[in-house]
């Protein structure tokens, strides 16, 4: 059954008391419900300790915290449950979010983000894998967002316009020949719900996200559709969002086979967008700062469309290439990418894990040799079924 969808204007008003202050008996009640339920990472370290700092703050960032927290609040399902409003917040609410991200990204000890794109071609060759992995869906994509301007939580309709016309002024110069298409009334390079789902039905555009639970409640999905779309090369193998849960996703899709590939085109992408003189919140420590922590540190998300049939018994059991994904430090998601199914033959989504403490060149090598094991379970898979089969006959 669908969950009711809230929006964040309303949730907040049940944690603030007449005069706007936060109401921490109410968070705590809520977050002790939740843990019959699933406890998220901002359930977890919403500690005593944390409640005594965060009354020592002024009224308006006592909000902000409950703003960062507010889908966790809502959703008894939510894995982390955060949703920052602002760079800042990575630094003003450190002692709530620092054990919540070093868990998440299972950081020991000290650490820094580091970035590195020397990543080569010709050698995350995947028909060096399997013959038949000669033309794959490779997907590589980095979340950015702009100094100056609130995260996407909490914009306000008017900064979300204004960031998306710069954003439409840079597509103009830089240099790549492709569109912009804009989902904002009145917009100059407006598209059609029509015309915006057929971008949808090739994987291009992202959904409608004022049917996201966890988007409506931290104020990510407001003010929908405003501010946001999507530009895509003349040649499709390039493209941005504008105006998702990140200021910008910055994306490469290339059919082939040479995982290196899609990191030299997103590389230019990325390039490309900086030579604008846009510049990007980066955090000391934590590296690429991004509205959700789990995708902190590269923003870097690579993945491969990949079929597992066997695995996944024709795509009935997803948990099974989920576990198995997992235990190889890769993520099993759906074709349609986060909170979607794989299909008959069992297509999935499959990406590293790992988004902090590893370069971007430690994402591509990690999803390379993670798929030669993960082929290798499914050929087992298939030859077993195979000697099951054979055995049978007799
Ligand atoms: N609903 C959020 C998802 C967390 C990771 N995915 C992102 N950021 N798109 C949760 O905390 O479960």
């Amino acid at each position: 059954m669908s969950q009711k969808i809230f929006e964040k204007k309303d949730v907040r008003k049940l944690y603030l008391d007449d005069q706007g202050n936060v109401d921490y008996t109410k968070i705590q009640a809520r977050w002790e419900e939740f843990k019959k339920n699933k406890v998220s990472l901002a359930n977890k370290h919403f500690t005593q300790q944390v409640v005594e700092k965060a009354k020592t703050l002024s009224q308006e960032d006592q909000q902000r915290l409950l703003d960062i927290m507010i889908e966790g609040l809502t959703y008894n399902d939510s894995s982390v449950g955060i949703a920052a409003t602002r760079p800042e917040d990575y630094d003003l609410f450190l002692f709530y979010l620092e054990p919540l991200i070093r868990e998440y990204h299972k950081i020991e000890g000290q650490t820094k983000q580091e970035h590195d794109w020397n990543i080569p071609v010709g050698e995350y060759v995947l028909t060096n894998i399997d013959p038949k992995l000669e033309k794959v869906s490779m997907r590589a994509r980095v979340a950015r967002n702009v100094v100056g301007y609130s995260l996407p939580s909490s914009m306000d309709k008017d900064e979300r316009i204004k960031f998306e016309n710069q954003m439409v002024e840079v597509f103009e110069k830089f240099g790549f020949p492709g569109k912009y298409h804009s989902l904002t009334p009145g917009h100059k390079n407006f598209i059609s719900d029509q015309e915006a789902d057929v971008l949808r039905n090739k994987h291009f555009l992202f959904i409608n996200m004022t049917h996201d639970n966890c988007l409506m409640s931290n104020g990510v999905a407001s003010d929908w559709p405003y501010g946001r779309g999507i530009w895509i090369s003349e040649d499709e193998t390039k493209m941005v969002w504008v105006g998702e849960e990140d200021h910008l996703r910055i994306i490469s899709i290339v059919q082939g086979n040479d995982l290196g590939k899609v990191d030299q085109s997103l590389n230019e992408l990325l390039t490309g967008i900086e030579k604008s003189g846009l510049k990007f919140a980066e955090h000391p420590t934590y590296g690429i700062i991004t509205t959700c922590p789990t995708n902190m540190g590269t923003g870097k998300r690579q993945s491969i469309l990949g079929k597992f049939p066997n695995i996944t018994k024709g795509g009935k059991d997803e948990a099974n290439l989920k576990d198995i994904a997992k235990s190889l430090g890769l993520q099993a998601r759906g074709i349609g990418g986060e909170h979607s199914n794989m299909d008959s033959e069992g297509t999935a989504d499959i990406s590293p894990s790992a988004r902090f403490g590893v370069t971007e060149a430690i994402v591509t090598k990690r999803l390379y040799e993670g798929l030669i094991k993960l082929y290798e379970i499914e050929r087992n898979e298939t030859n077993e079924k195979k000697r099951q089969n054979c055995c049978n006959t007799f």
